[in-house]
């Protein structure tokens, strides 16, 4: 039975996600916008080139929830992305809007579905949408850890002129700039990065992977990245589609992992048909868990400010 993935926001990401999702076959695509053209006019132009690749999937464009009803996975990037100048959290008060809006659309459509949120500010976003929608924290997860976790990964293999595929790393807590990569958690062919560069080196690194957003949009001018997040979101997805149970760094639900509790944050995670199956516990050092709990305190701050404007989060 092919799996029918709903992608709520047709923009950049979610052209992308759903370009994505029809050469690798994933299953059947809803492409949902509220400018219901660029639904419309985006899956048909995917499905137009199904001669060319030769994928057997069905796409649909719409502004009808209806339309997103039994959904194995949702994806949602739904809301507006930064322009140059603006940090991922100036989104808040536009996205949460949208965001309390697209819950209830799935809640009332669609509410057994294995959601992946993209929206920024990411890790406040996700959480939002967790209580606006009341889907079970297992099913409701965030993207963000693995597209960080992919640049830093990229910014070192161009320093260490050795292939990304050689490189194992993670960058985990919020989607911004507390982010914590975690060179002392990262092996280049099995080798600890640590004796394999400078520290200068290194943390210029880690610097332009907390802003490579930053970076991207400066270039854009008009919108951020999406071809790295896209791919980012379709690897959860794959992850939960086909049971692959991969571990994934990616915005969680943490009920006292690491020491926190009731908050979203970048964390390993099993993915398979359960949805988030396990926070997986990895050992780190006093200096790991300080600047962890400096990110998860970014994101309880601005969930604080997320309550000061929507009350109904304050559960
Ligand atoms: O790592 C990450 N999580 C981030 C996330 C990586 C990059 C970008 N990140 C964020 O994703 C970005 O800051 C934005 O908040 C979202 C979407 O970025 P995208 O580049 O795709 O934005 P676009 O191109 O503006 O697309 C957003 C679409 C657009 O077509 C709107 O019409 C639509 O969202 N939209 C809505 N769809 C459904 N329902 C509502 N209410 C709605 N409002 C806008």
């Amino acid at each position: 039975m092919k799996k029918k993935i709903t992608l709520i926001g047709a923009g950049q990401i979610g052209g992308t996600l759903a370009h994505l999702i029809s050469i690798k076959e994933l299953g059947d695509v809803v492409l949902f916008d509220v400018v219901e053209g660029v639904a419309k006019g985006k899956a048909l132009d995917i499905a137009q080139s199904t001669a060319v690749d030769g994928f057997d999937i069905n796409l649909q464009g719409t502004s009808n929830y209806e339309d997103i009803k039994n959904s194995d996975v949702i994806i949602i990037t739904a809301g507006v992305p930064r322009k140059p100048g603006m940090t991922r959290d100036d989104l808040l008060g536009t996205n949460l809007k949208i965001i309390k809006q697209v819950a209830e659309g799935i809640k009332k459509n669609s509410p057994d579905s294995f959601v992946i949120c993209i929206t920024n500010p990411l890790d406040v976003i996700v959480m939002a949408f967790q209580k606006y929608s009341g889907l079970p924290t297992n099913n409701v997860v965030g993207m963000a850890g693995i597209l960080d976790s992919s640049r830093f990964k990229y910014f070192l293999s161009q320093e260490l002129k050795v292939p990304v595929k050689s490189i194992q790393s993670l960058v985990l807590g919020g989607h911004g700039d507390t982010m914590v990569p975690m060179p002392n958690h990262t092996l280049v062919n099995k080798k600890p990065l640590t004796q394999l560069i400078k520290k200068e080196k290194l943390d210029l690194i880690i610097d332009r992977t907390r802003k490579g957003g930053a970076e991207i949009v400066k270039y854009l001018e008009k919108g951020s990245a999406f071809y790295a997040p896209a791919a980012s979101g379709v690897e959860m997805a794959e992850s939960y589609i086909k049971n692959l149970k991969k571990t994934l760094p990616c915005a969680a639900y943490l009920n006292g992992e690491y020491g926190v509790k009731n908050v979203y944050a970048g964390v390993p995670v099993i993915i398979g048909s359960e949805g988030v199956e396990k926070v997986v516990e990895i050992e780190l050092e006093k200096k790991e868990l300080e600047n962890f709990k400096i990110s998860t305190k970014a994101v309880e701050d601005l969930f604080s400010a997320a309550i000061k404007i929507d009350k109904d989060l304050d559960s």
